[in-house]
């Protein structure tokens, strides 16, 4: 399976006024073609039940689905892979559970952490928190655009940035080497979800395209 696409978007329901499944949906309508289930306080039965949900949004469109952590939940509603943090199974352990027919997606914060996410096998990561974020209590101090460069030369897969990443700075970003840009907020907090994720991917074309 290949990694056709460069806005993973990474659930919050908090993040958002409307509902989940709407707020996704509007996502993918704006050109998202990768979504992260990722709702860490949510029961394992209403997670399912919404991992089915977005299962059937994401094939409407064509997008990929990844499920944080929970590799039942992932094999459960077919998904396309799973997204592991430093609490998860390791990605070497998870490999033999998915084989090769799932993505594995791991979360790094440190140039450490990504040559140990490759040793790992891991297929791409998330780096970050390259800015600071809106909810940054959460996460570890902001990692930098400098360091992305040098995850760059340890992960020879696709890195994805993370962390405070806005329609204003995703240029910064991509030219400093990034494959793709995982986000919350700024495509789920926004007044317009769908024009919020179309601008998303037309700053991210000007950026490749020069
Ligand atoms: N990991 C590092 S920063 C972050 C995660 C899950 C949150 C990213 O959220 P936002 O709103 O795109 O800054």
């Amino acid at each position: 399976m290949k990694i056709d696409f460069n806005i993973y978007l990474i659930t919050d329901r908090h993040a958002t006024t409307l509902g989940l499944p709407e707020a996704v949906r509007l996502a993918l309508k704006g050109g998202v073609r990768a979504v992260q289930l990722r709702e860490k306080d949510l029961p394992v039965r209403e997670l399912l039940s919404l991992a089915r949900e977005l299962r059937g949004a994401t094939r409407e469109f064509g997008a990929k689905l990844f499920i944080n952590d929970r590799v039942d939940v992932a094999v459960a509603v077919d998904a396309d892979g799973v997204h592991l943090g430093g609490q998860s199974m390791p990605a070497s352990a998870v490999r033999k559970i998915v084989g090769r027919d799932m993505l594995i997606g791991v979360s790094t914060h440190s140039i450490n952490e990504a040559r140990k996410a490759g040793a790992g096998g891991a297929d791409f990561i998330t780096f970050g928190p390259v800015f600071p974020t809106p909810s940054k209590m959460k996460y570890s101090s902001p990692v930098g655009v400098k360091s992305l460069k040098e995850t760059k030369n340890v992960f020879n897969k696709p890195v994805f940035a993370i962390g405070g990443i806005d329609s204003g700075n995703v240029g910064q970003v991509m030219h400093a080497g990034a494959d793709g840009i995982a986000m919350i907020s700024a495509i789920l907090s926004a007044d317009d979800i769908q024009r919020a994720a179309e601008l998303m991917n037309r700053r991210i074309g000007e950026a490749v395209n020069g």
